[in-house]
């Protein structure tokens, strides 16, 4: 198991837009792995590659129920989108509460598509369809965007966005100091 160190808000490399996959292979399945580790070992429901540090359109997802013993989350759901691209989004919206694992404890109300349908390729590099809503078109679209240098706090007002970014710098002081 290799457990990567997530990203956090205002790291550049956060802000710039990740490369597609050219070709599905082992060195491609084995970040996935690393991914689904990383995101597991952090308690979230989604990731995106550039979080790792790697600038490439791979993102991976578990909204599965929670199992395992001892409030402890076992992986459940799996599933990995390599070169994802939105073909249709809804007009209705839906506003759903959003957090990020490189943006710790800050969670705010985002407005989105509420139904989206996707293209993707999996792990065998076979192409696939996906349609979403309710959880799953919000993840989808949260993770969509750290391909393109987007975190959800950029859709906050610029108010909201700079008190985000302001408790981000003094919660990393806080850890420093202890
Ligand atoms: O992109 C990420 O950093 C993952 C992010 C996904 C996400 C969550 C909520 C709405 C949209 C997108 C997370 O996983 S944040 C952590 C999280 O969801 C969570 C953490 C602990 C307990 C329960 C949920
Ligand atoms: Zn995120």
């Amino acid at each position: 198991m290799t457990i990567r160190p997530i990203l956090l808000a205002p790291d550049p490399r956060l802000a710039a837009a990740s490369e597609p996959v050219s070709a599905v292979n082992d060195e491609i399945r084995a970040l996935v792995k690393d991914m689904l580790d990383s995101m597991y070992a952090a308690d979230g429901i989604g990731l995106a590659a550039i979080q790792i540090g790697v600038p490439k359109r791979v993102v991976v997802m578990d909204l599965g129920p929670a199992k395992g013993t001892e409030g402890e989350k076992a992986p459940s759901a799996p599933q990995v989108f390599i070169n994802p691209q939105i073909t249709w989004a809804s007009e209705d919206l839906a506003t759903a509460e959003e957090g990020c694992l490189s943006v710790p404890d800050i969670w705010d109300k985002v407005e989105r598509p509420a139904k989206v349908h996707v293209t993707y390729l999996d792990q065998d590099g076979v192409q696939q369809r996906l349609e979403a809503d309710g959880l799953l078109a919000c993840c989808i679209q949260h993770e969509m965007d750290h391909l393109q240098g987007t975190l959800f706090i950029d859709h906050l007002s610029k108010l909201k966005r700079s008190i985000a970014l302001r408790k981000l710098a003094k919660n990393k002081r806080l850890k420093e100091t202890g």
